[in-house]
């Protein structure tokens, strides 16, 4: 590495760094232009590319928050990539900065993330990286006003997207209701404050995928298309769908979701059987495997036999609590067999329906967790410890459970390890949906340690030993200290 300029001053790392920020700005409103962003394309590349570890790192310390971690993540790391090449000499910098906006240009090719105006942003900011390093800016004016308009265009580029998801909002309010909420389901414990609703808001439901912003889609153009070894090949609109939809209640559960988080989320669904929809496809024989593919080409495939028959109750799901699904939760089409986690129960954005041979290989399976579709285990989730209503010295303890698709039988809570105590259950709304529980205890003055356990109605009893997510599912009791 040859430094050319001897005299380069103390903040020359920080003038870099600023070039960055404006080169990305620039690329960013590029894309932005077209409703896209550079940085959610590279983002997701670096989820495709990452490490196992690495993706159960950031989903395990990130909460809910991965999607921002990652864009922060990813800005943070193209502007210390321009620092590097800052400290290269010109000669050496210009190959360097055409690898990477070619480098860039071609994530923005990628299937996931394809877009011409990712492509365009890319080369952009390229161009501005080569030109501002060559130029560096003098003394802190200059770098202020680098970073100044590097702060400036990604705001600006934030305002236009802003703008195409409040377009593809008002496209999903025309498309109006999708199923009759207008019964909201009661289980007798509507007063217990602090319980998790039986029904979880839209708002509230918890996002997990493999996209950085979900991608829009224009209701009037969609057709799910079921393709592959079918008799007949079908395309379906939104429309026609709708006529064909019925209501489920239904827990969907995240595999990553370790007992007491909230990767879980109760819904009343509006969806077309899977069975009536492979009944009018009609498939071939040697069509054994049922691909649910999204937009982006990613895909989560189920076994054909058990959907066919009805042995697992598989749904085309494009409404839940009344309204179309949100962009986030897979608009306008998404699959769903109540009972399997999120990451093998079928595609969001979905597409594109293939029947086809056992050859397919899923999205997750490459990254090494296990082809066989995963069941949710029975976890119990303590949600209130409050003074109790039963007067002085009781304490109230509510919270859900769920076994889908069999149903919760009963919820136990033990107290300072002791014996497991059954507890109180909410009506069930559905054997697939989560159940409300609650309990008042007289407990002494001191320290207590709470713990949950749920039982299936198939007979299994929730697991205590503690599991990470990775790659067999979680397992372990949820856990709550209190003071009296
Ligand atoms: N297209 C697509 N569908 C997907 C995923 C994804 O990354 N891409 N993630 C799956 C996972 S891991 C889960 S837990 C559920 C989450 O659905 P939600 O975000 O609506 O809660 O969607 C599933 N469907
Ligand atoms: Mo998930």
């Amino acid at each position: 590495m040859v430094r050319t300029n001897g005299d380069r001053e103390h903040g020359g790392g920080l003038a870099a760094a600023s070039i960055g920020a404006a080169a990305l700005g620039v690329g960013e409103l590029i894309a932005a232009t077209r409703g896209d962003s550079l940085i959610d394309a590279i983002g997701r590349v670096m989820t495709d590319i990452a490490p196992v570890p690495v993706v159960e790192t950031t989903v395990a310390l990130s909460g809910k928050h991965d999607k921002v971690a990652t864009r922060i993540g990813v800005g943070v790391g193209a502007i210390a990539a321009t620092v590097g090449l800052g400290a290269l000499s010109d000669r050496a910098r210009t190959p360097a900065v055409a690898a990477f906006g070619a480098t860039a240009a071609a994530l923005g090719l990628r299937r996931p993330t394809r877009s011409p105006a990712t492509v365009a942003g890319a080369a952009a900011a390229a161009g501005v990286l080569g030109i501002g390093l060559r130029r560096r800016p003098r003394g802190l004016f200059g770098t202020l006003v680098w970073a100044g308009a590097g702060a400036g265009l990604l705001v600006a580029a934030r305002a236009l997207n802003r703008d195409y998801d409040r377009r593809q909002h008002e496209a999903i309010d025309r498309v109006g209701p999708m199923g009759g909420i207008s019964v909201v389901p009661q289980d007798g414990l509507e007063d217990e404050p602090g319980l998790s609703s039986l029904i979880t808001a839209n708002r509230s439901f918890y996002v997990a995928d493999v996209n950085l912003s979900p991608p829009r889609i224009d209701p009037a153009r969609w057709r799910l298309s079921v393709t592959g070894r079918v008799a007949h090949p079908l395309r379906l609109s939104l429309t026609e769908l709708a006529t064909d939809a019925v209501e489920f209640d239904a827990v969907m559960v995240c595999v990553h979701n370790r007992p007491g988080e909230r990767r879980a989320g109760n819904g009343r669904w509006y969806g077309v059987p899977l069975a009536k929809v492979l009944e009018h496809a009609v498939p071939e024989t040697g069509a054994t495997r049922l691909v649910t593919r999204a937009v982006d080409g990613y895909t989560i495939s189920l076994p054909v036999e058990p959907l066919r028959s009805g042995e697992w109750p598989g749904y085309v799901v494009i409404g839940v609590n009344g309204a179309p699904l949100a962009p986030e939760h897979g608009f306008p089409a998404r699959i769903f067999v109540p009972g399997l986690y999120g990451q093998y129960t079928g595609a969001k954005w979905l597409a594109e329906l293939e029947l086809t041979d056992d050859s397919h290989i899923d999205y997750w399976w490459k990254r090494g967790w296990p082809s066989e579709p995963m069941w949710v285990t029975p976890q119990a989730r303590i949600d209130v410890t409050a003074p109790g209503r039963a007067g002085a010295g009781t304490t109230s303890i509510a919270g859900v459970a769920w076994a889908p698709p069999h149903g919760v039988d009963g919820v136990e809570l033990r107290i300072d390890a002791g014996d497991w105590r059954p507890v109180d259950l909410g009506t069930e709304t559905a054997p697939a949906a989560w159940r409300r529980w609650r309990t008042t205890l007289d407990l002494p003055a001191g320290e207590h340690t709470l713990q949950a356990r749920a039982i299936s109605r198939s007979g299994e009893v929730q697991d205590g030993t503690a599991r990470s997510p990775f790659p067999s599912g979680p397992s372990g009791f949820h856990t709550v200290t209190i003071k009296i």
